[in-house]
């Protein structure tokens, strides 16, 4: 890896993975590189999880968001992490988060570099960040992501850097770097366009800093995606239908406004969709940049991206990484915090569009927890974008497990984003728009709409009771009864 150690004095500080393992200490916070399966740390985690495996300890582990497999599913596989922050996705950890061995901070995304920066969350001990090389001056370049790395390698006591090989040198460039001074002195962040750039092409670091350099030539472990399903197929057709009579009305320009999309089934149909519309000219400003970004490129419909991870299946991978020159003049990765800043997000006019778990008549929505006890994956991003976007879209099928299950319910069993939050519903059944509803309003607008039609009469028959007993008070509810379709599910395992 000498190539990509520009600073000879440094070369001096090239170990292996299990030399920096041993240099861990139990209790540590340690902040990694790492926002969905990209740029994560890989070979000093493995070697952790074999220290791990003959002495067990714990660290308190804060990254991006969630990582791949040689992170947090081998930590947690040998209960290595005591905290964990501030979003994650992996099955085991997930487990341990719901089993109480686990103490999980959700956070929102854009946040968690200030309450970082600013010692909420206690010292950082170390910061281990992905690199594709260091340069000179010991600057850091990333890889295919950002995230929080450049706050975890400011605020950090010691700096550990894996650089991976496997990750080409092209990608230099590819990135904009601006990390926000904190309050009182903060400025406004300068972009008002999905391509402005206002920062460095690397994390800024020094050489004194970095105190160890390890190789790595294990590939970011990237999924393959799902083939779309039905349900997803409608919820884009509705989306876009739903967009371009944005634009009749006059209320969106022609190429839309830039968009953000979240990750999974729902948000690759909806992209897929934008790949076969007549729409041209689109923007990108997200957090999340997957393969359907590439179909756009490819498609000659995508203007620009801006985002903080690039995280394509395996496939896409291979298909950017033949032709990173072309796709990186489309391109760009920011800290978590400046792809997800409110303040951007407001100001660019953001069309987000997001997946819920749940959402009640009234338009609140449950992303996070499970019959309002069990984490699933963490709010993410999604409480950045829809906040502050232009216009809020939340997506759900109207069932889940097979029918057991409405998504949509008289009452959310824990709330992410409130009612004011959100704009649009959109599942396989139809579109809610509650723009400019009030309560009353809202609740008839999604029953009709977006309600499976075996759930479509007991909730009905619900908000007539309720308006009937509260006396069309403003919001509807009978509170003995707004969580009892979770009840039913947890005494029978059916909603029904
Ligand atoms: O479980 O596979 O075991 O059946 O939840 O649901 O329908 O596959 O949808 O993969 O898009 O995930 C909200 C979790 C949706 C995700 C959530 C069960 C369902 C299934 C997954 P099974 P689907 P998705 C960008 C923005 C928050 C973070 C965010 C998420 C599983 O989108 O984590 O938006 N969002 N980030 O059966 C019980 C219900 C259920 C239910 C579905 N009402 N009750 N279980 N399921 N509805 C990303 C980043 O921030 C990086």
């Amino acid at each position: 890896i000498s190539d990509r150690v520009r600073n000879k004095d440094l070369q001096a500080r090239i170990v292996s993975a299990e030399e920096v393992a041993a240099f861990i200490k139990p209790g540590m916070s340690i902040g990694m590189s790492g926002f969905t399966a990209s740029s994560y740390p890989k070979a000093i985690p493995l070697a952790l999880a074999e220290r791990m495996k003959k002495e067990p300890f714990t660290i308190d582990l804060w990254t991006g968001a969630s990582t791949g497999p040689e992170l947090d599913d081998t930590l947690a596989a040998v209960h290595g992490i005591k905290r964990r922050l501030p979003y994650q996705t992996d099955a085991i950890l997930r487990g341990e988060i719901n089993d109480g061995s686990v103490d999980y901070l959700d956070l929102h995304l854009s946040e968690s570099a200030q309450l970082a920066r600013v010692g909420y969350l206690g010292n950082l001990d170390l910061a281990i960040v992905e690199a594709v090389a260091i340069t000179e001056e010991g600057n850091i370049i990333p890889s295919t992501s950002l995230g929080n790395a450049a706050s975890y390698v400011q605020q950090a006591d010691v700096v550990i850097v894996e650089v991976n090989t496997t990750q080409p040198l092209e990608l230099e460039g590819m990135h904009d770097v601006y990390v926000p001074l904190d309050p009182p002195n903060r400025l406004p962040i300068p972009i008002v366009k999905a391509d402005d750039r206002v920062g460095t092409p690397f994390i800024p670091c020094t050489p004194d800093k970095i105190k160890y350099i390890v190789p790595c030539d294990i590939k970011d472990g990237t999924r393959n995606l799902a083939p779309i399903d039905e349900n997803s197929k409608k919820m884009s057709h509705f989306t876009l239908e739903f967009l371009n009579e944005e634009i009749k009305a006059g209320r969106m320009p022609k190429n839309l406004l830039p968009l953000q999309s979240g990750v999974g089934n729902v948000a690759n149909a909806v992209m897929a969709g934008f790949v076969d519309s007549d729409l041209t000219d689109l923007t990108v400003y997200t957090e999340v940049i997957q393969d359907g970004m590439l179909d756009l490129i490819d498609a000659g419909k995508l203007n620009f991206a801006s985002g903080t991870a690039f995280s394509p299946s395996p496939a896409g991978m291979e298909r950017f990484y033949k032709d990173v020159a072309k796709y990186k003049k489309y391109l760009l990765l920011r800290p978590q915090e400046i792809s997800n800043s409110p303040e951007v997000v407001h100001r660019l006019g953001v069309i987000a569009m997001n997946t819920a778990l749940e959402v009640d008549i009234y338009g609140n929505v449950n992303s996070t927890h499970v019959t309002g006890t069990k984490m699933m994956n963490g709010i993410g991003g999604s409480g950045d974008f829809a906040r502050n976007a232009f216009l809020t879209i939340f997506y759900t099928p109207s069932i889940a497990k097979n029918g057991a299950i409405s998504s949509i319910v008289p009452m959310c069993s824990h709330i992410d984003h409130t009612e004011h939050d959100v704009d649009v519903i959109i599942t396989e059944q139809g579109v809610a728009d509650l723009r400019g509803l009030a309560p009353r309003a809202r609740a008839l607008e999604i029953i009709n709409n977006c309600v499976h039609p075996d759930y479509k009469p007991v909730l009905l028959d619900y908000y007539n009771r309720a308006v009937e007993a509260t006396k069309h008070a403003h919001t509807p509810h009978i509170i003995k009864e707004a969580l009892s379709f979770h009840e039913k599910f947890i005494e029978t395992k059916s909603m029904k």
